[in-house]
């Protein structure tokens, strides 16, 4: 048999993956989780290999640009104020141009074709995002695509990123709606819906996803992949984080382990309802086998973050994902 062969009668056959759609529910989605897992798998590197190269993997690098000291209580982040006392995180100011330029400098050097910049702030002061437009234009000087993550935007303050010429803007929506006020009580989900409107109405591309692993059921993984493939168009780019347990995080304790199985599966689903997405395996490497990475990009990850740090935990170090490709044979893009 070769590839792409029939693949008997399996329950896939009830979905078209090979259209765009905006109209996933939450019961479509819930069927693709009841999948059998080599079908899921089967059909979601089918579709990858329809959109994306295969056996690539683009490579984007983060910097914390301004650490800590966040007033937003986000049961999952290291960077809140309010858990400033339980994980002894010490904040720090925003960084100067120049040493976010060496910075990415580096990561181009090692590889790195993204580098995405974040602030721990509820939304930026005027005078801090035009020192980020100007960084903005720094690192696109150098020749990389460029990504911030800054809280909470104004539609002018997206304009003025478009305008220094922002590639990306990381706005994630973390968790269903339903789940999203157990988790984070200082904002709704509704503000992240508006702050994706103001960067999609600037013309800047979407990076927005999510966390599994927060003690979410199956259904609001689904409910919250529905969510994003639902937004006017799909987000150019799609994190999909593994909660990275942090000590003094409210979730690091109360959070049961997630199945790496149903980390993959989730996955799998975002680049069956999302065909054209960059879907970017994110936190929560450090702590993953060889073996299961493999499964994801099986999946249809497309990228990683690169590099030994997220922006304040660890990720593997480089010369774990440069021999994690040589044996999988991928190739870095
Ligand atoms: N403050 C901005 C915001 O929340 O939009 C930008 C920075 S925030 C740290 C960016 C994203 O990092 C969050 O939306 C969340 O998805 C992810 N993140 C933070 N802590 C994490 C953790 N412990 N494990 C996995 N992902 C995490
Ligand atoms: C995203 O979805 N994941 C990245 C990036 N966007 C900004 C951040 C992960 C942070 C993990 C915890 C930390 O290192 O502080
Ligand atoms: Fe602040 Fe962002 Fe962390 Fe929430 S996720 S506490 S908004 S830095």
């Amino acid at each position: 048999m070769g590839y792409g062969s029939e693949h008997h009668g399996s329950a896939m056959n009830a979905f078209v993956f090979d259209q765009l759609r905006h109209d996933w529910t939450r019961e479509e989605i819930l069927a693709l989780h009841e999948m059998p897992f080599l079908d899921l798998l089967f059909e979601a590197q089918r579709v990858h290999r329809r959109y994306h190269a295969a056996n690539t993997v683009q490579l984007s690098q983060l910097l914390s640009i301004k650490t800590g000291g966040c007033p937003e209580d986000c049961g999952y982040c290291p960077q809140s104020q309010k858990f400033a006392a339980d994980t002894g995180l010490k904040a720090s100011k925003l960084m100067d141009i120049e040493a976010v330029l060496t910075a990415a400098r580096a990561a181009r050097d090692a590889g790195a074709t993204r580098f995405c910049m974040g602030a721990a702030w509820t939304r930026p002061k005027d005078k801090d995002l035009e020192t980020v437009a100007e960084m903005v234009e720094g690192v696109r000087a150098l020749g990389l695509e460029t990504c911030v993550t800054l809280g909470m935007l104004e539609e002018r303050q997206a304009q003025r990123l478009a305008e220094a010429g922002l590639d990306y803007y990381n706005h994630n929506i973390d968790t269903s709606p339903e789940y999203y006020k157990d988790i984070i009580t200082t904002r709704t989900f509704d503000e992240r819906l508006e702050t994706l409107e103001h960067v999609r109405a600037a013309g800047i591309n979407v990076c927005c996803g999510g966390i599994v692993g927060m003690g979410e059921t199956r259904e609001d993984r689904a409910g919250m992949i529905a969510a994003l493939a639902a937004l006017p168009e799909h987000p150019q780019s799609v994190p999909i984080n593994r909660l990275v347990r942090v000590k003094g995080t409210p979730l690091s304790d109360t959070a049961p382990e997630i199945e790496g199985l149903e980390f993959v599966r989730t996955i799998a689903i975002a680049r069956l309802t999302m065909p054209k997405s960059m879907v970017r395996l994110s936190a929560g490497r450090e702590t993953m086998s060889d073996e299961l990475q493999a499964l994801c990009f099986m999946a249809g990850a497309s990228s990683i973050f690169y590099g030994e740090k997220l922006l304040t935990t660890p990720n593997p170090r480089e010369n774990r994902d440069v021999a994690l490709f040589k044996s999988l044979g991928l190739t870095a893009a």
